[in-house]
């Protein structure tokens, strides 16, 4: 697969989180639509109101469009904009973790259930304890799943140190050690963190912090984590520098040491992906805004294959392809 293929043309959808259960391919997107909000920094026009999940059984097949698996009116605690999101499958449950604004305007990570992968999803009352922040991935390893999040800017990540939420606090200054997402190892009933989440540190290969300032590699949001050859592949957006970067490390808590560019830009603001191998060949799913004509809110998914070379290192994928 030289070129990416769209996969969902009738809708926009964004910010794709693909997953193998049961040797099919299912994904989980945000569901984008115009919801006339004025476009701002804080990403407020990124009103998303429900999740649908996709399934396929190859992926040059055709895509299932299992429908809505969860509504915003559903969810007691959340207010708006159903953010990115990410499923894992553990005590014959599929848990659906997903991004959302409180009653307060502060973004948690909430947390349905469900026992069929294309839902519907039950979700909790109350947002995972001591959640915060947006994007999460859950990512299994030895039979333990840690959550990565976390996301500046409209994701309020730079709000918070020690995990503790102040307005004040605005991102360090440009030579400062940049702001890192976070990381969470799971309880085993997977109903919230097992432990207070700790920083990822990135760092260069002379293993100096990667700086605030350094806004070509520095973390921004759309945390992502796989495992190629025994190596932990940690890979995000540069956010405002439209980037998906990566950085590798020997265990799921880093450091992780900075390696370049997996997906150059888009057309669009925000570029959000997932990896993951699926008969024997990797891929990446993205998004972008080409077949809204640009328009930043409306973003269609798609998938490309994503190839090593022969160092472990990945090729970059040119985002016009
Ligand atoms: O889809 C809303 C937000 O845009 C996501 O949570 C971010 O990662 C960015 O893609």
């Amino acid at each position: 697969m030289k070129k990416a293929r769209y996969l969902f043309p009738n809708d926009y959808m964004a910010d794709p989180s693909a997953h193998v259960f049961n040797e099919k391919l299912y994904i989980y997107p945000s569901h984008d639509w115009d919801s006339n909000v004025v476009e701002n920094d804080k990403g407020d026009h990124f009103n998303m109101k429900d999740y649908h999940a996709f399934s396929m059984d190859d992926i040059n097949g055709p895509i299932k469009n299992h429908g809505k698996i969860l509504d915003l009116k559903d969810i007691q605690w959340a207010s708006k904009q159903l953010w990115d999101s990410d499923v894992a499958f553990k005590n014959n449950t599929y848990y659906l973790y997903f991004s959302a604004k409180d009653r307060d305007g502060i973004f948690r990570i909430g947390i349905a259930t469900s026992k069929d992968p294309v839902g519907p999803f039950i979700p909790s009352p109350d947002p995972v304890p001591g959640s915060f922040s947006i994007d999460p991935c859950l990512f299994e390893d030895d039979n333990n799943f840690y959550m990565y999040f976390g996301g500046l800017w409209g994701g309020q990540l730079e709000k918070y140190r020690n995990n503790i939420y102040d307005n004040n606090n605005e991102l360090p200054g440009n030579s400062s050690p940049a702001l890192g997402p976070k990381i969470a190892k799971m309880r085993d009933d997977m109903s919230g963190f097992a432990e207070s989440p700790k920083d990822i540190l990135i760092i260069d290969q002379n293993g100096e912090s990667i700086a605030q300032g350094d806004t070509d590699r520095r973390f921004f949001e759309a945390s992502w984590m796989h495992k190629y050859k025994n190596k932990y592949y940690f890979s995000y957006s540069t956010g405002d520098t439209h980037k998906i970067c990566y950085a590798t490390g020997d265990n799921p808590y880093g450091p992780f040491v900075f390696q370049g560019i997996i997906l150059t830009p888009v057309i669009g603001w925000t570029t959000h992906h997932s990896i993951l191998e699926f008969k024997n060949k990797w891929y990446l799913f993205h998004h972008d805004c080409l077949p809204s004509n640009g328009i930043t809110w409306l973003r269609s998914m798609k998938v490309i294959e994503l190839e090593y070379n022969y160092n472990g290192s990945i090729k970059t994928i040119q985002g016009s392809r």
